[in-house]
């Protein structure tokens, strides 16, 4: 893993390797909760790596641990310091929900993300490894817990909602109304994490999932990403996978045809094209 540094930010780490960007927070002296300025870089980077057509992989991760006890964390969720009466407010004084974005941003990148979760993953930073399209996680540190309930601050939409489609009705409505700890095992039995990592092998083996990923074809992989969404994302997940396929449309011979044709200002001819069934 020859990793370079993408862009400098305060909040957290981008960086980037053979395929793959690796984004993670960095404030882990509050477990790696995020502020609007947080959520803001992590916009900023999700988008450089959705964009740049040589990146088929983004590996989203915390760093740490905790200089002040040494714990690891993927992310506590929203900035309770940060937060006033509206929503979390950033240096300019306008509360805002804008973790909301960053969610849609995973969820509708042509590329897989991976949440690697050394650590706690709690609140609104444990609805991010839910939308993330798989899961790798610490055997030793690494915690899953909803406290959104005990802070009146609550995701009701893929945090909870999405949970539920991949753990059960139960289990999510169990996870939100109890807040409880659940070990990397927990997780894995219950269907939201999939695989448990020794700490010191998580991050190599999310980078060679990663190049496995890569080995494959990139149509494939983000029509079958969308897929995937589409049954539970309404008429936008048909917009995001309906989008692929207009693109799939646009290089064959018909689609030149039906260009050049109104170009040309003539009719379009489609008669030798064949009704494949
Ligand atoms: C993570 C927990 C369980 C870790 O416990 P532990 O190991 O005992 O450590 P602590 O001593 O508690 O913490 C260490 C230091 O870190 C600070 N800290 C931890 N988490 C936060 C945080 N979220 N905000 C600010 N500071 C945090 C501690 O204060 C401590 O600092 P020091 O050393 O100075 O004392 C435990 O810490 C915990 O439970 N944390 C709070 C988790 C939480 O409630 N998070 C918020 C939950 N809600 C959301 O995240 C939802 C927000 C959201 O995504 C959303 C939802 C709907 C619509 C929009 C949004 C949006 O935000 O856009």
């Amino acid at each position: 893993m020859n990793w370079t540094t993408a862009k400098e930010y305060t909040d957290i780490t981008y960086k980037k390797s053979n395929g793959v960007a690796r984004i993670a927070f960095n404030r882990p002296d509050v477990r790696n909760a995020f502020r609007p300025k947080t959520v803001n870089e992590l916009f900023d980077a999700f988008l450089d790596a959705r964009e740049d057509t040589s990146i088929g992989v983004v590996l989203f991760s915390g760093e740490g641990p905790s200089s002040k006890d040494g714990k690891y964390a993927f992310c506590s969720g929203g900035d309770q310091n940060a937060r006033g009466h509206q929503g979390y407010v950033d240096d300019d004084g306008t509360p805002r929900l804008n973790i909301l974005e960053v969610q849609r941003l995973i969820r509708f990148m042509p590329k897989v993300v991976i949440a690697v979760v050394p650590g706690w993953a709690v609140g609104g930073g444990h609805s991010l490894h839910v939308v993330c399209d798989l899961t790798l996680a610490s055997k030793e540190h690494a915690i899953f817990k909803q406290t959104d309930a005990d802070v009146t601050s609550f995701d009701g939409g893929y945090g909870s909602a999405y949970l539920a489609k991949m753990v059960g009705q139960k289990k999510a409505r169990e996870i939100f109304f109890l807040g409880r700890n659940y070990s990397a095992q927990d997780a894995y039995e219950m269907g939201m994490v999939n695989a448990v990592i020794p700490h010191e092998d998580l991050e190599s083996t999310a980078y060679d999932w990663a190049q496995e990923i890569l080995q494959k074809s990139p149509t494939s992989i983000k029509m079958l990403k969308f897929a995937f969404n589409a049954t539970d994302d309404g008429m936008v997940g048909q917009q995001v996978f309906a989008g692929e396929a207009t693109r799939l449309a646009y290089m064959t011979d018909e689609a030149k045809e039906g260009r050049d044709a109104f170009l040309e200002k003539r009719k379009p001819n489609f008669k030798n094209i064949k009704w494949f069934s």
